[in-house]
Order: C-alpha cells, then structure tokens, then sequence
C-alpha cells in the first residue's frame, strides 16, 4: 500500500516488525532485503532503538553482533558482512580488508567507520529494559556491563585518531564514512579526485532501485571504490591513511552525532560506576564546541571542512543542523530550530509532510527523487526527534513525531521519500525506516493513534 491510507497504529506496528523480521538474519539485521543484505554500523544502532520496543533480548543481540566485529584499535566497521555476499557491491573481497591487522579474525567487514549512535541506542535498550524489568532489566543491565570498554575504546578511538588537532570534528576518508554517500556536501571533495588505475567493476545497486538516475552515477562509484583501493594499499592503517587518502574532510554532522552520543556514554558511565566519565564529557563538550566553531554567520547553518582544501563546504543540507543533534548553546539552538521549522525546510511551500528533506528544496543542489541530495530520510527525523525531546523540545518532538508517522502510514518503509509527493523510494522495507516507525509509535501499552489522513490533508 503506497497511497497514504489511513491505518492503524497496530497495523502500523505489525508491518514495522514484520520488515525487521524479514531482514533478521538471526544474529544480525540486514540494512535492507535485496539491496544491503548485510549489517550497516548506524543502520544498527537505529535498528536495535526499535527493536527495543517489541524484543529487548533481541535488540541486544544486535549491538553484541557489531560490537563482535569491532578493530582492535577501537574502530567499528561500516559494514559487517553476512553470508549472502552475492548481492551487494562492493563485497568483502572488493574491500581488501583481508589482510588488515586490526580485523578480528573470522569476521568479514569493511575498513572504515559511520556516525556512533550506538550509545544513544544503548540508552534506549536500557530505558526499555528498565521499564519492562524482570528479565529484559536485567539482560540490558547485563549487557551495558559486559560492552561498556567496547563503547569506550569505539569513542576514544574517534576522539584520539579522526580528531588528531583536538579540533573537537571527526575527519572522514570517504563519503561513505558519513552515511550521507553523495550529498552536494562532497560535491567539492570529489570533484577534485581523479581516480587511479581501478580494477573494473559491476554494480548491484541500481539493480535494486527502479529509476537508476535515484543513485549515484558511475562516474561517482568510480571515486568510492578509488578511496577504497587507497586505504587498501595501506592496509587500513589510519595514520598512514591519513597522509595517502585523496578525500580528508571534518564531518560536521558525524560530529555532532559524536558529541550526543558521547554525553551519553558519559551519564551510562556513572550509572555503573565507570571513572571515565569525566573524560567522556570532556569529549562531547569538545566537539559541541567543534561543531559550534562551524556555524556559517550568513546562513546560520553548520558547515563542514575541507582538509585537503583548506575550505569550508557550505551547504544547504540537513547536516547543517548538526548543533541541534550535538546539544549545547541554547540561544544557537533555538535559531536553528527557528531555521528548521522556516520556509526553507520543514515550512516549504507544497511538502507532503512538514519533514526536513536531506537538501533545502530552496538550494539549487536539490533534487527532489536522488538519493542524499533531496529526499527525506525517516531515520534522520528520528535523531532529530530524540535530540528535542532532550531538550525538552516538545512542540517541535511532536510535530516530528507526527508528520513522520503520516508519512510511514504507507507502510512501504522506504529508504527514503519524494518531499512533494511523499513517493518510497530506494529500497522498500528498509530495516532503519522500520524501525524508527517502532519508535515513534513508543510502547505498545502507552501508544496512542496515529495521526489521521485528514490532519495531513489539512495542513
Ligand atoms: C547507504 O550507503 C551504502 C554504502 O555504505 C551504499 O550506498 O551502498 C547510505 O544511505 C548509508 O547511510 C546507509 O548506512 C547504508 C545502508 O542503509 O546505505
């Protein structure tokens, strides 16, 4: 059903957890059924926040999954490879992380990292833990002792080697690395890439996607796997990365993502007794910084930092709210929500629903069906969502909260939407959409209806 019909909040729910039960692979949810058969970092950590909801054990399992594949030098891995490796390029072997030192033996993954929410979904199994009890309280008790020093060597290694000038922002050495592939943010960055010798190479992706012009072009892929093939002739080793890698750029939304989340892990830590949570805040009030440090004076918007460029990136794309995730500054805060909630964003004119699209419908970089660089993406809101009601944000929570249900009353749980006509697009079933429809709804118990077809007609 792709027509916005009205439906129930518990048909919603069954749908949501009928597509996370599809993509369960046991041990691991896949990112997607046909076009990611394998287990992404932060698609992880968003998965295991809904999953929290309806099978706490199991939400557990998926985070002990991860973390089993963390590096030893700390790093979790963008991917954590299944067993079906015939569906999605590039695989394991494309990668060459065969012969990384810091790859724990027997388990398949990738050699670079994503955004750490995991803390953040950590918080969410324990809360969720704590409000059932009984048996789920004390396996999320359990659970957040047994991986704490996983987390901590995760976020430290961030801290000390992505952030090498302490300039409180996450350097990244591929587009991939941000989660946001081929949003105008790297435009600059990879137009100044030209890619060496490569091995030739087949795509699967836009086997999966009906409009190949949805995806990134060839030209595109090209760079991604030249990235690929650079750090893999280092072996991975990120400080010689560093000085071999054609992309170095200071992610401004993977740090403010750093900043939430590393709070976070500071309060867990004192929850049982760690010492290092004054170390921890430390951190996240570091990057808070870092990411304030980036806000552009004309648009108000955070921006990222080309390191090989020695130049900003500015753009309008959803990642310049990076502050309103990191937490921080409230009169900072309270502009960006008031640019969020204007007429570039959320309030521009002819939205299905008042949801932020991954670039600005107002900057000549949107468009409106590819990919990261204008859909709107329900994970995003999500975070967004969360980082209100931190704030204690409720009208702006529930507005979120409401129009992304709106939107998920499809029951497609697409990868991402068309902003105007609120079209699925991407993969269908996509685990992280599902599970942020888990979230929103809350609870079984304390639930309540979601939003009718005729509040969206009258907005
Ligand atoms: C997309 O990224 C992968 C590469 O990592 C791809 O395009 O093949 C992004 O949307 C990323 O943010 C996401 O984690 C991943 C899986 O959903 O797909």
């Amino acid at each position: 059903m792709t027509d916005n019909n009205y439906v129930s909040t518990e048909q919603l729910r069954t749908a949501a957890i009928e597509v996370l039960r599809r993509n369960d692979l046991g041990t691991m949810t896949s990112a997607a059924p046909d076009l990611y058969p394998h287990m992404w970092s932060w698609d992880a950590a968003f998965v295991a926040i809904g999953l929290a909801r309806v099978d706490v054990p199991r939400a557990i399992t998926e985070l002990r999954t991860l973390l089993d594949a963390q590096w030893s030098t700390g790093m979790i891995p963008h991917i954590v490879f299944s067993d079906n490796d015939t569906g999605y390029f590039p695989g394991f072997d494309r990668w060459g992380t065969a012969g990384a030192k810091a790859r724990p033996a027997g388990i398949k993954s990738s050699g670079i990292c994503q955004p750490p929410v995991h803390a953040i979904a950590l918080r969410h199994i324990l809360d969720r833990g704590r409000e059932n009890g009984g048996a789920d309280q004390a396996a999320a008790e359990q659970f957040l002792r047994e991986s704490f020093d996983g987390w901590l060597a995760w976020h430290r290694w961030l801290a000390d080697v992505r952030d090498p000038g302490r300039v409180g922002l996450i350097e990244i050495h591929h587009g991939w690395e941000s989660g946001f592939d081929n949003s105008p943010r790297w435009d600059g960055p990879y137009a100044a890439i030209q890619p060496g010798q490569l091995d030739p190479f087949t795509r699967r992706d836009i086997l999966h996607v009906a409009d190949v012009s949805e995806r990134p072009d060839d030209a595109e892929y090209a760079k991604y796997l030249w990235l690929v093939q650079q750090m893999a002739s280092v072996g991975f080793d990120d400080k010689a990365v560093q000085d071999i890698v054609d992309f170095r750029v200071r992610d401004v939304f993977f740090s403010g993502i750093m900043a939430a989340s590393t709070w976070v892990l500071a309060d867990l830590a004192d929850e049982i007794g760690r010492p290092e949570a004054a170390e921890l805040r430390e951190v996240a009030k570091r990057f808070r910084d870092g990411v304030d440090s980036t806000v552009s004076p004309e648009t108000g918007l955070a921006r990222d930092y080309d390191v090989l460029a020695d130049q900003w990136i500015a753009t309008d794309t959803v990642s310049g709210f990076a502050p309103l995730v990191a937490g921080g500054d409230p009169r900072l805060l309270a502009h960006q929500r008031e640019i969020l909630q204007g007429s570039d964003w959320m309030g521009f004119p002819g939205l299905r629903f008042a949801l932020p699209p991954s670039t600005s419908p107002a900057s000549a970089a949107f468009r409106a069906r590819t990919y990261w660089r204008g859909p709107v993406w329900p994970f995003l809101n999500l975070l967004l969502g969360w980082a209100c009601a931190r704030d204690g944000q409720d009208d702006l929570y529930e507005t979120l909260r409401s129009e992304s249900l709106q939107q998920l009353n499809d029951l497609a749980f697409g990868e991402y939407y068309e902003p105007f006509t609120a079209e699925p697009l991407g993969s269908l079933a996509q685990a992280w959409t599902a599970a942020a429809a888990l979230e929103w709804l809350g609870s079984p118990q304390t639930s309540d209806t979601t939003p009718s077809p005729a509040q969206a007609e009258n907005r």
